[in-house]
């Protein structure tokens, strides 16, 4: 079966490493998200597309779940000679994956060119498809104003209360082809449990991407990034809040509803399945938190085997 996978970063990678190991037979396509992308030092970085790529080539950082493994900051600590604020840590290593996609990319290469190259050489059969090839960024409105989604999750922590969140250039956007072939194609499509609200939700935000996915054939899982009132991980629950809607599961299920048959929520939530039932999903509870390999392979048999 055609597994389409809708993927941010970290918290969404390691789903996507239990569907590598656990359906190595079966096509999966990986559907990224590319509005945390950020030009910095002039180079073309998408934090998404690499994560992806480094966790399915078995190079990423364990620590961190982005960057790769043993890698070295000595062109960073250059950097800071030059006295360059350094905040975005580029290892050596990586720094030449940037460097490849900004030469490709300004040779006239697409972001979709790129990633199949770059992810071909470092051995990943799996497809990694941008979403889009068009230049989405992604904006959080604090009390001090808007901030780059770099400069608000990585430079000061996101720390800041979110209180707005938009996708510049999502409206002016279109899937790529290979997208809208991977959803027309899929077997099923699971949203792996990356944030809702900037990681799964820019790639839904694109015109006629909601439209692929329920004209797909394909049944439609998510797994909730969410547990109780809290994300796993990361600022998930503040940035639901900013765009309205309450960070626990029965939030999740109202967000994902215009497109969502089936939410895999933690075994902690069953309680809110009456919830998310009656917003017409069919709730399934399980453990979803994947602190082994053992766990990721465990939720990715589960998420598929409830989309059957
Ligand atoms: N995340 C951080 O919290 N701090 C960093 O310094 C950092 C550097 C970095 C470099 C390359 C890369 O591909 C990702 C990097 N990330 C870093 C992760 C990234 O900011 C987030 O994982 C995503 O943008 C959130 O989905």
């Amino acid at each position: 079966v055609k597994i389409v996978a809708l993927c941010g970063g970290v918290g969404g990678s390691k789903l996507i490493t239990g569907l590598h190991l656990e359906f190595p037979d079966d096509t999966l396509a990986v559907i990224v998200n590319t509005a945390d992308d950020v030009i910095l030092h002039g180079l073309n970085i998408s934090p998404d597309l690499d994560t992806v790529m480094y966790t399915l080539a078995g190079s990423s950082n364990p620590n961190t779940g982005w960057g790769l493994e043993g890698d070295t900051f000595h062109g960073l600590e250059m950097m800071r000679t030059y006295g360059h604020d350094a905040w975005f840590k580029i290892g050596d290593r990586d720094m030449v994956t940037h460097l490849l996609r900004t030469a490709q990319l300004a040779a006239g290469g697409t972001l979709t060119s790129v990633t199949a190259d770059l992810a071909q050489r470092l051995g990943v059969g799996r497809t990694i498809l941008p979403m889009t090839n068009d230049r989405v960024v992604t904006r959080v409105r604090t009390r001090g104003g808007w901030l780059d989604f770099q400069d608000y999750f990585v430079r000061r922590g996101h720390t800041d209360r979110p209180l707005a969140v938009e996708h510049v250039g999502a409206a002016q956007a279109s899937p790529t082809p290979q997208v809208l072939d991977a959803i027309a194609e899929a077997g099923i499509i699971v949203a792996a449990p990356s944030n809702p609200v900037v990681s799964i939700g820019p790639i839904l935000t694109i015109p006629r991407m909601l439209d692929a996915i329920r004209d797909a054939p394909a049944p439609t899982v998510a797994v909730s990034p969410i547990i109780g009132s809290r994300s796993v991980t990361g600022p998930a629950d503040a940035l639901m809040q900013a765009v309205g809607f309450e960070p626990t599961v029965a939030g999740l299920a109202e967000m994902y509803k215009p497109w969502l048959d089936t939410l895999v929520v933690d075994s902690r939530d069953i309680n809110r399945a009456g919830e998310i039932e009656s917003l017409g999903l069919i709730s399934k509870a399980t453990d979803t938190l994947m602190p082994d390999v053992a766990a990721k392979r465990r939720l990715a048999r589960f998420v598929v085997e409830a989309a059957r």
